[in-house]
């Protein structure tokens, strides 16, 4: 049977986590399940950002096996097998016309954003018809339950970070690219990566005047201003060392560094979505600086995560991270709330394995998208 053809369509928001998913998605679909993958996007500068082997100034190129296209050449294309809208970006009209006009209709998917709240799993592949065409789109929610599409999670990702992680010397060279002195022995690492956070001086200083050596490796992103403010009122401004704390300041890393970054820390600071699931993968404790939303509809998708991230956590653990958490997203207290998060850290850690391997165990969102709309193309809803 020849290949299938997937039209994989994003539109940047904001920051780096719609063209961060679809990125890795259409990879994954082109190397792995062997689809003509092409990728339409409306801003290549930001995804150039993210991958320096694209080129922000080329409508088409190819890249790790993925045609990429700007967005505005799709309403000349002829429309794929296989169409993935992420977020309900609206492929144009001119392309739509195009699928309809075909005579076996695309599978037509809309890649939900990620929540662990009940209603994912409750719309999980619902249909919704088009208005006026011969059309039906089909809702897919990434989750964390098997009754959802699962996660992002390339085939070889757990072996590769399992052999990074116990690779000593990979790791004290993939240390020494990143910051300027060695590392000390038995210092605790932390990656910092946030939006905003009025919490981040108070963290800071729990961190410089604690009894634990901390590195704290400051990825590129909107929360460094606030470490560089706090490192400007410090009596010794030029000096990377505050007292227990050892700052690194990292340049916006290429996501397979990224991913090995958050492997090679004791403890991941994420944000947003694709990063908050990259810390699952790396399967250290982390803690998640949710997207936040307008009326506060955030809070809700942070309790329904909490819940069932800390259903099998022993009470004392639980309360630690629940509280840490609740402090970062409150962006006050997190200085207060450090010692019970630090004394967590060891069964955290034992979780944090515990849940990557539950939720491999459930099927990847690649492949679990493939098998539905393979389904749909078998047995069209029309
Ligand atoms: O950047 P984010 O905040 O992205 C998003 C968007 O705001 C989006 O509109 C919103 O809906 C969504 O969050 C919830 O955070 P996220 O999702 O973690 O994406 C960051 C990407 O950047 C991710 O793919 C990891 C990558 N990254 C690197 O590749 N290198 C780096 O050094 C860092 C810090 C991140």
């Amino acid at each position: 049977m020849p290949a299938l053809h997937c039209d994989i369509f994003c539109k940047v928001i904001d920051n780096y986590g719609d063209i961060g998913v679809c990125w890795r998605l259409a990879r994954q679909l082109a190397t792995e399940h062997g689809l003509h993958v092409r990728l339409w996007v409306d801003d290549l500068a930001v995804f150039a950002l993210l991958d320096a082997r694209v080129d922000a100034r080329s409508a088409t190129q190819c890249v790790a096996g993925v045609q990429i296209c700007a967005w505005d050449e799709a309403i000349r294309a002829e429309a794929a097998d296989i169409v993935i809208e992420a977020f309900a970006c609206d492929p144009p009209d001119a392309y739509i016309a195009a699928m309809a006009a075909r005579a076996h209709k695309p599978a037509w998917i809309n890649l939900e954003y990620l929540t662990a709240e009940n209603w994912a799993a409750d719309s999980h592949g619902l249909p919704s018809p088009h208005p006026r065409l011969p059309l039906v789109k089909h809702f897919f929610f990434p989750g964390f339950t098997p009754d959802t599409g699962g996660l992002l999670c390339e085939a070889a990702l757990g072996d590769d970070l399992q052999a990074f992680r116990l690779d000593r010397r990979a790791q004290q060279d993939f240390w020494s690219t990143l910051l300027e002195e060695p590392l000390p022995e038995r210092v605790l690492k932390a990656s910092l990566f946030a939006y905003e956070n009025t919490a981040i001086p108070g963290l800071l200083d729990a961190w410089a005047q604690g009894e634990r050596e901390i590195l704290c490796a400051v990825t590129a992103g909107r929360h460094v201003p606030q470490v560089r403010a706090w490192l400007a009122s410090r009596p010794d401004p030029q000096s990377m060392q505050q007292s227990r704390l050892r700052l690194g300041f990292l340049p916006f890393l290429p996501q397979p560094d990224y991913d090995r970054l958050l492997a090679a820390c004791d403890l991941n600071f994420v944000r947003g979505e694709d990063s908050f699931v990259r810390a699952q993968w790396a399967a250290q404790p982390f803690v998640w600086h949710i997207y936040q939303q307008e009326e506060g509809v955030h809070q809700a998708k942070l309790a329904a995560f909490l819940d069932l991230y800390c259903a099998d956590l022993e009470p004392a653990e639980s309360a630690a991270l629940r509280g840490f958490w609740q402090a970062w997203e409150d962006g006050k207290d997190a200085g207060t709330h450090w010692p019970a998060l630090l004394a967590a850290l060891p069964g955290l850690q034992a979780h944090a394995e515990k849940w990557a391997k539950n939720l491999v165990s459930q099927g990847d969102l690649a492949s679990k998208l493939l098998i539905f709309c393979k389904n749909l193309l078998e047995c069209p809803a029309l």
